[in-house]
């Protein structure tokens, strides 16, 4: 067991109350993986103080030196990958090569933006006038409340707190309560790598007992949250009135079309880690499968078989393929919608109960679900359930399929499988999501790119690399001109 506190302006500290939480380990609920402070809003407030405070000095660190900082954290995470990626599933479930990739995430985001240091570029124009120049350039907004869930402990936090810190702004970070200690190691390991005091501060507690206060203290000049939808339109709302800047990366009910002409053994095993994988408990986890007529029998066929074959169990055991859900609450949800499916006429083909034999009686398991005839008004095709169930619904043909995978409140991750190119260029130009995926599920982005979604699924700026990215998120655009004539120069209106 390990106990942590919150890093308030580079020292570990308890909550003022006193308060602490308990990390549980979902396959095993006896046991406590560690404790964190449970804060309030004094803790909130003096974490903001301290960023704040450093703020100033930060944001005039030559962002190369900023850099060295990260390449040296990227080193070190990638030094700890093992002892991270054990944790990452003892915390939260996912099965232990899924954990390890949760850390590489972050280490890749670590290297990414680390080399940011040194491309941090605006640009230089012409000026209209002579003896005049002109150039943009990037500038930190100050201080951001990262928000970050439990399902990916440690990549979702470093997606945020790496570009945010490279670009010269501070940090209070508050993840979830569920996953706190993974997230309290990423954040000791990062001020190992030589971030000063005050730049990252790291407050714990339950979302809502501190999730909108942090957001909307007069201290924060921007959110980068990630969450549910609920959630994050609602702080949108507030932060909106506040004028403050923020960015939510939110629900998904991501499709994967599966066409008559698509290699079905493909199709079989994308579905399969797109809705099983970390026990569907992603954003981008394929919850529809949308099946052309033709070979909707026999993909529905072989998926089950396939699903069957799936061991739940400790993701820890090499021989566990899905691994727990989160908690109770999160568990009873999920079986909560399986009854909704039934109730509303889908076929329940596998799956649709909590295992409790054997080793599995202490934790959070439900088996592989498949429900087949889903037709698009069901609440299961419609709405997000974030566990191991898969809705499989017929199409008529691609205009058909590519109808049913828009007509949801979510656009976040989507998919095609085909072997025609006509095909996959309409499904592209058509899906209404901020992700498609040609011959692959609608999981696993990679950090260079853009990440984020349309409709209910994102607000704001995206997350990640690439132009579009978290850069945008983290950065204000600054002009400067500069006139060294030596006399007053009208733009527009001067002549020669
Ligand atoms: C999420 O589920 O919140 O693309 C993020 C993916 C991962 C990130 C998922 N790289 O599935």
């Amino acid at each position: 067991m390990e106990n942590f506190k919150n890093l308030i302006n580079g020292k570990w500290t308890g909550a003022v109350s006193g308060n602490t939480l308990k990390s549980v380990n979902p396959a095993n609920s006896d046991e406590i993986v560690g404790t964190v402070p449970a804060s309030g809003r004094e803790d909130v407030d003096n974490a903001v103080d301290a960023a704040r405070r450093a703020f100033q000095k930060w944001r005039l660190t030559p962002a190369p030196k900023r850099g060295e900082i990260l390449f040296k954290a990227a080193e070190l995470l990638h030094k700890n990958k093992e002892e991270l990626g054990r944790l990452v599933t003892r915390e939260m479930g996912k099965v232990l090569p899924e954990g390890l990739g949760d850390v590489q995430e972050a280490i890749d985001m670590a290297y990414y933006m680390a080399g940011e240091g040194r491309r941090l570029s605006g640009e230089t124009v012409f000026s209209e006038l002579p003896d005049k120049d002109c150039k943009s350039m990037r500038v930190p907004l100050g201080v951001f409340a990262l928000i970050t869930p439990w399902n990916f402990p440690t990549a979702i936090p470093a997606w945020k707190i790496f570009p945010s810190i490279i670009s010269g702004n501070t940090v209070v970070f508050k993840p979830s309560s569920y996953t706190p200690v993974s997230a309290a190691r990423l954040v000791e390991i990062i001020v190992d790598a030589g971030v000063p005091e005050g730049v990252i501060n790291l407050v714990h507690g339950a979302g809502e007992d501190i999730g909108e206060y942090l957001s909307t203290h007069p201290g924060i000049d921007g959110v980068s949250f990630t969450g549910s939808t609920a959630v994050g339109t609602k702080l949108a709302r507030i932060c909106g009135e506040l004028d403050k800047e923020i960015s939510c990366e939110m629900g998904g009910k991501n499709p994967i079309i599966v066409m008559d002409d698509a290699r079905l053994d493909l199709a079989v095993e994308g579905a399969i880690w797109g809705g099983f994988g970390t026990t569907g408990q992603r954003c981008t986890a394929a919850s529809r499968v949308i099946v052309h007529k033709k070979i909707y029998d026999e993909f529905l066929e072989r998926f089950t078989a396939a699903a069957k074959r799936l061991r739940l169990g400790d993701g820890l055991k090499p021989s566990t393929d899905v691994g727990p859900v989160i908690n109770e609450p999160q568990m009873n949800k999920v079986l909560g919608y399986i009854e909704i499916g039934k109730k509303e006429g889908a076929r329940l083909i596998l799956g649709g109960k909590r295992k409790t034999d054997g080793d599995l009686q202490k934790g959070y398991f439900i088996e592989p679900t498949i429900f087949s005839d889903v037709t698009p008004g069901m609440r299961i095709a419609k709405e997000e359930i974030f566990g191991p169930v898969v809705a499989v619904i017929r199409a008529e043909d691609l205009s058909d399929a590519i109808d049913i995978a828009n007509a949801v409140e979510y656009g976040l991750s989507s998919s095609i499988y085909t072997q025609d190119v006509n095909k996959s260029a309409v499904a592209e130009r058509d899906l209404e999501a901020g992700l498609v995926y040609i011959n692959a599920p609608t999981i696993g982005a990679e950090i260079q790119l853009p990440f984020g979604g349309t409709k209910k699924s994102g607000l704001g700026r995206k997350e990640a690399g690439g132009r579009g990215g978290a850069l945008d998120m983290f950065t204000k655009w600054k002009v400067i001109y500069r006139d060294f004539s030596g006399r007053l120069q009208k733009a527009q209106i001067d002549k020669d």
